[in-house]
């Protein structure tokens, strides 16, 4: 590969006069925008402690009132992205949301997605197009893009959750934009209930459900009880996990980010094949070392973790007499409809 010119190469009054008409000559930046062999991510491996964040979210609860913050919310913040831009990936935002008891988060809605995985707390609920979702720790909620949510708040002690958002996406996209809306009126007979077998779909005879997003709460309780099942049935199965999917389609729960739960068994090290998408590694139960290259991160409960794509992760749970749950949110979806997706395992090709 040769070397190319650079900037300070052509005669400054050359530039000066492209710059008077907006151009730009490429060779300067053909290598920075085209790396050679694969991409050269901002995105660092970055590890948030829930123990270090939990008592800032708190004092935040003491400092600002809900009707002056509207979602009371740190964002866990990837330093090679620059903090101010919100970003864990090039596509993840995440941010651990704090509600206090008897507090309420008005309706809006947006063009981004978002989920919400429940990290402590009980007797908070979200209300999504209508449909009153009650929050337990480990549940996934689907708030997807253009539905209205609020969140409510009826228990005696503060409820925290993991916000997961395409926002950095559909804002670079010059998407993002949002819209406040009155409270909404719950809607009786809505629920996951018959959504959480798998392999039986309700079947209405007299109506047909028109709703794209069937499933909006994915209880821990039931996901839980899939990936025990799925170890204790299949011994060998290298890894134990499940994809949260609109089950309808059977497609990816939301358009742009992908949502797994996956258990690692007690003991387990398990190597994730290389691919381009980032990931967050967020823990439910128990403990995980995260191996992102060369760098290790020791997750305890409500931990998480960003690794940037196309980087080698190995996950280990820490006991070896106990489970380990995690919750995944990845970038394969987008990257698969944008047709860059890749994989590149170098163990098994
Ligand atoms: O709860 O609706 O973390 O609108 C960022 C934007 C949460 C929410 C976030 C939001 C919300």
């Amino acid at each position: 590969m040769n070397e190319l010119g650079r900037l300070e190469d052509l005669p400054a009054d050359y530039v000066e006069q492209l710059r008077a008409l907006n151009l730009v000559p490429l060779w300067p930046s053909l290598r920075a925008v085209l790396p050679p062999g694969q991409p050269r991510p901002n995105t660092r491996a970055t590890a948030w402690s829930y123990q270090a964040l939990r008592p800032l979210l708190l004092k935040a609860g003491e400092l600002t009132p809900i009707e002056k913050a509207e979602r009371r919310v740190l964002v866990l913040a990837n330093p090679g992205h620059g903090l101010e831009k919100m970003q864990a990936s090039a596509a993840i935002y995440l941010g651990m949301q704090l509600l206090l008891p008897g507090e309420w988060a008005p309706s809006h809605r947006h063009t981004p997605n978002a989920v919400r995985m429940i990290v402590e707390g009980e007797g908070a609920y979200t209300t999504v197009d209508g449909e009153k979702c009650p929050m337990s720790r480990g549940d996934l909620i689907l708030t997807p893009t253009g539905l209205w949510h609020e969140h409510g708040h009826d228990g005696d002690q503060p409820v925290v959750w993991l916000d997961v958002l395409d926002l950095p996406l559909v804002y670079y996209m010059e998407a993002s934009y949002h819209v406040d809306g009155p409270r909404q009126t719950v809607k009786p007979g809505s629920g996951e209930g018959g959504y959480v077998r798998g392999g039986v779909l309700p079947t209405p005879v007299f109506t047909r459900s028109a709703k794209a997003y069937p499933m909006l709460r994915y209880p821990w309780a039931q996901t839980r009880a899939a990936l025990q099942a799925l170890a204790a049935q299949q011994p060998e199965l290298e890894a134990v996990q499940v994809t949260y999917v609109n089950p309808e389609t059977g497609a990816h729960a939301q358009n742009i980010l992908g949502y797994y739960a996956l258990m690692l068994r007690p003991g387990q090290a398990l190597t994730l094949p290389v691919r381009s998408p980032a990931m967050v590694f967020h823990v439910i139960e128990g403990g995980a070392e995260v191996r992102v290259a060369d760098q290790a991160f020791t997750l305890a409960e409500a931990d998480t973790c960003c690794a940037p794509g196309y980087t080698a992760v190995t996950l280990r749970n820490r006991s070896a007499s106990e489970p380990s749950f995690l919750f995944i949110a990845d970038e394969t979806p987008l990257h698969t409809k944008l047709g860059v997706f890749e994989h590149r395992d170098e163990h098994r090709g």
